[in-house]
């Protein structure tokens, strides 16, 4: 079944800078996205895709014939990125309707020795009831000559201490049936401005952008002392061993944050977590130890950004439940807010 290692520290880096000097800036030709001004051909990049039957068969990086595929590196054990790449690409092909037909998804693990075929279809079949290939390399010869040919790079670092680090671009791309990547959308693109490129694509007319917006009531203010709001938990794709957990935060007098739990029947332990700018346009996402709370300044945890990070999973985090985060802080002491599980 799924062997993890326990990560006594986690962190994954994200290489974002893979492309600087090769696109246009966004919004070019009227795409949301990143058109590569050179060509970026990947037909020739062959990776097996495991099948529920247990077996693999090859499978070509082309597009079907007028069709469009959506191909994206991660692990399954990502706990923020990945999930919400894919949930906004998810949403996006709900957003095309019927146009979302001709669109296939591929999903490349850059950790095949944890990522097996099983726990890949898991995943992928948590986002995607059809339409979407889970791609697991057999050696690392054969997942580096994809990345060579879309220009991405990753890494997997296994420490004795049982730490794993995981690098990996974070970018999706759009290729065509020739096998070209057409366009590429950079971490953090909205399902809207997804479905709104993948329409001009596909010659489909305009609906209605943001259809699917989720903006959250805004929260009331303070009176005084602490303010909890947002609370959400990402629903755990099937698989996966990791999880996050969001919220506003917002102290009228000033505060830390020192600690998060919440019941040890569902997780080993929680942490929390930021992502922040390293060198050369690289993310890193890290453990944070407390978080200050400067008096009168809201401050999110929120997709891309900081997560409260669940480690070592003991059951899924399924839509609709609730999840009581004990929250710890330096002056207001221990506070509980109930999160809602959020699926797609
Ligand atoms: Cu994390």
């Amino acid at each position: 079944m799924i062997r993890h290692m326990r990560p006594t520290r986690w962190s994954v880096v994200l290489l974002l800078a893979a492309f600087a000097g090769t696109c246009t800036p966004r919004g070019a030709k009227d795409f949301r996205g990143e058109v590569p001004t050179s060509p970026v051909i990947v037909a020739g990049v062959s990776l097996p895709e495991v099948l529920p039957s247990g077996g693999t068969q090859p499978f070509v990086m082309r597009a079907r014939p007028g069709g469009l595929l959506v191909v994206f590196f991660g692990f399954v054990n990502c706990p923020d990125i990945c999930p919400t790449t894919l949930s906004e690409t998810k949403r996006a092909v709900a957003m095309l309707g019927g146009g979302g037909r001709d669109l296939e998804v591929a999903f490349v693990t850059v950790d095949p020795t944890r990522d097996s075929a099983q726990v890949m279809l898991d995943y992928l079949g948590s986002f995607f009831e059809q339409g979407a290939h889970a791609l697991r390399p057999e050696t690392q010869d054969q997942l580096g000559r994809a990345q060579t040919a879309f220009r991405a790079t990753s890494t997997v670092t296994r420490e004795a201490d049982g730490h794993v680090d995981v690098s990996h671009t974070a970018t999706t791309y759009v290729v065509d049936p020739a096998g070209r990547v057409i366009l590429q959308w950079p971490f953090g693109t909205s399902a809207a401005d997804m479905a709104h490129d993948l329409r001009r694509l596909t010659g489909d007319a305009p609906g209605p952008d943001g259809a699917a917006s989720d903006a959250l009531a805004p929260p009331t203010a303070p009176a005084e002392g602490l303010l909890l709001d947002d609370a959400w938990v990402r629903a755990s794709p099937r698989g996966a061993t990791m999880g996050a957990a969001y919220l506003t935060l917002e102290s009228t007098t000033g505060d830390r944050l020192v600690e998060v739990a919440t019941d040890s029947s569902l997780t080993e332990y929680m942490e929390m977590h930021e992502i922040v700018a390293g060198e050369g346009g690289a993310l890193r996402m890290q453990q944070v130890a407390s978080l200050e709370l400067p008096a009168g300044e809201r401050v999110t945890f929120e997709p891309g950004g900081r997560h409260l990070m669940f480690i070592g999973l003991r059951q899924p985090l399924v839509a609709g439940r609730s999840v009581a985060l004990r929250l710890r802080f330096e002056r207001a002491g221990e506070r509980t807010v109930h999160a809602v599980v959020r699926g797609d």
